[in-house]
Parts: C-alpha cells; structure tokens; sequence
C-alpha cells in the first residue's frame, strides 16, 4: 500500500480530476469508491437543483407522513431521499444503506457492491421552505458482510472510527460538497455553469479556538448544569451567538471561522437530538482530520459503540480549545 499523498492540488481544480489524482495515490484502489463519490456529487447536483427552484414548482411543505423519527416529512426530504437512493443503487458500489427518511435497511440489489452508506438526505427540515440553508450528511463504510450475500446490520454497526469516507452538501449561497477519505478534508463549490464541482476549499484544518457558539436557547433551562455553565461563559466573553437551526451551515460556519456547536440532551430528548450514524460519526470524522473535536457526555463520539440504526446522541463539535474546556465543565 503506498503511502498517502497529501499533495494538495491548485484550487479550480475539477471533482473528478482530484478523485482520479487521489486514486492513483493508493496502488490497490479499485475506483469503486471514487465511483461512489461520483454518484453522491451526481445527486447532490441534482437536489441543488430542486431545492433552488422548489418555490417554483411546489415542492415547499410537508408531503403528508412521517418518518421513523416521527417528524413530518417536507417533499424536499422525500425527493432528496429518493435521489440518494437512486444515484447509489444506479451507481452499483453500494450494496445497502440506511437514511434518515427510511425505517430499515434499504438494500440495493447490488449484492457485489463493496460499500454500505449511511445518509441524512436533507438536514436542517425546519429551514426548507424559508431559505435557510440546508444540506447533505452522508458516512460510507466498507461492508464487512461476504461480497455477493445479502448485507445485514452488522455492516452498519462497525463504528464510526471505520468510516472510509464522510462528507455533507451545503445548500446553501453556494452549493459546496466537503468530503474526506481520512487524510484531508477539501471542499468543492459548485459552479452551475460548468455543471462541475470546484476544488475552493483545499486541506481544510480547523483554527485552534474560536468566538462563535451555536445551540438552541429556547432549549436552556433543559440543559444540564454544566452545559449551563460553559454557556454563560461564552455569554461572558460576548462571544457571537450563531445558530441557523440546520447541523451542516452551524457546522461549516464554525469549522471555517473557529467555533463550539452544541446539541445536550433535554428533558425531550434525553438522548439529544441529532443522529449517530448519519450526523454525528460523519461530521466526527471530518472533524477529526481537521483537527476539531466532536465529543459526547461522556466520550468521544468516534468511540460510542453503535446499537441502533437511528440512536441519538448529545452532540458537541467544534475548535479543540473549545470543547476541551467545556469538557472541563464535566
Ligand atoms: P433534521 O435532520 O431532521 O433536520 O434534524 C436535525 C436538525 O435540524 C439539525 O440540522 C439542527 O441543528 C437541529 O436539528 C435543530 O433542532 P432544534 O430545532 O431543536 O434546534
């Protein structure tokens, strides 16, 4: 296996040229999971598209049901679900997956696929139909079930320090595709007059601290004490407060410009909000090669042992400095 090669190419370059450079940069790679990236881009070109014209074409609101999470399902969410769905069965690298908009397993039919993906199609619901940004989180792993049997949870539950890849799409005043494959986070704006993701972002790396915190305050008098503490701390510094209610814009904005987001548990959700598999493992692992935190109560979010596909977790993700001292608080 060849060393890695964090040679990092000139900003402009293309999506697909830097997946092909970085292919070649591992002597056994097979394309399969360069292909996969492919179709995940494909996809996320094709829900820019509808969530740019949605207040066109009637795809605002609620598509009258519920997902698994009992929440009610905007259209978005349903076509941003079978998007993602279709790009990766199409796309043959993936042989089942798991998303935030279905109950079960979804299997693809490509028994051969060497990869399984977990996915939160659109995050961020609540900002849909008033132009807030929005976006993708997806995790992909390699399934440890025999090629060509049918994958079973047991492909899902591997942890998040098993990650091959993770990476979300900002919808957002621009559409950015950020990814990692472990060894450095780049990320891509989307220039609708190529069709083409652009290298923009190169080697992301997260500043040491930071002045911005993100959490939802009508949710204070819930959070434990020392969460309550940390917080009145920030408030002290006059920190910025900045929280646009959807995961990926709180995340991008703090990974960029050095912030804390949080999301403790509460009396409603004892176990926080935010998803393990599709949320907090694939943000960890970009967070990790960026050199920013993403903790738990109580440990390291890449560390917590996966039991259920959907299991939540209190989330807390930001500049290193930050999360240390509110560790501290603990
Ligand atoms: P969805 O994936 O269902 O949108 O839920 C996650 C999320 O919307 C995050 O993007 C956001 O940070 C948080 O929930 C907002 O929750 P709240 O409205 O309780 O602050």
């Amino acid at each position: 296996m060849s060393t890695n090669n964090t040679k990092v190419l000139p900003v402009g370059t293309t999506l697909d040229r830097y997946i092909m450079h970085r292919q070649y940069a591992f002597a056994f790679a097979t394309g399969e999971l360069s292909q996969l990236l492919r179709d995940i881009a494909l996809a996320g070109k094709i829900v820019h598209r509808e969530v740019n014209r949605a207040g066109l074409i009637d795809l605002g609101g609620e598509a009258g049901q519920q997902n698994v999470q009992g929440e009610n399902q905007q259209k978005l969410d349903v076509i941003a679900d079978v998007r993602f769905r279709r790009a990766l069965t199409n796309g043959g690298e993936v042989c089942a997956l798991i998303s935030e908009e279905e109950e079960g397993i979804v299997f693809t039919g490509n028994d051969k696929g060497k990869y399984v993906v977990a996915i939160d199609p659109l995050d961020g619901s609540s900002n849909i139909d008033v132009n807030v940004s929005i976006g993708t989180i997806f995790s992909i792993y390699r399934r440890v079930t025999p090629f060509g049997s049918q994958p079973t949870i047991e492909d899902f539950m591997q942890g998040g320090q098993e990650q091959v890849a993770a990476g979300y799409i900002l919808f957002g005043s621009s559409t950015m595709l950020v990814y990692t494959t472990g060894h450095s986070v780049n990320g891509f704006t989307y220039d609708t007059s190529l069709g083409e993701f652009i290298l923009s972002h190169p080697n992301i790396k997260s500043p040491k601290n930071g002045s911005i915190y993100s959490y939802n305050d009508g949710h204070l008098k819930a959070f434990s004490e020392p969460i309550q503490k940390y917080l009145a701390t920030c408030r002290e510094r006059q920190y910025s407060a900045r929280y646009t209610g959807s995961l990926v814009a709180d995340f991008h904005r703090n990974l960029l410009k050095g912030g804390i987001y949080l999301y403790p548990s509460t009396s409603e959700n004892p176990d926080g909000k935010l998803r393990l598999l599709y949320e907090c493992y694939p943000l960890a692992f970009i967070a990790g090669v960026t050199g920013s935190l993403a903790v738990s109560d109580t440990e390291a979010i890449l560390n917590i042992k996966p039991a259920t596909m959907h299991q939540r977790a209190p989330f807390y993700i930001g500049a290193p400095e930050m999360v240390e001292e509110l560790m501290g608080y603990f």
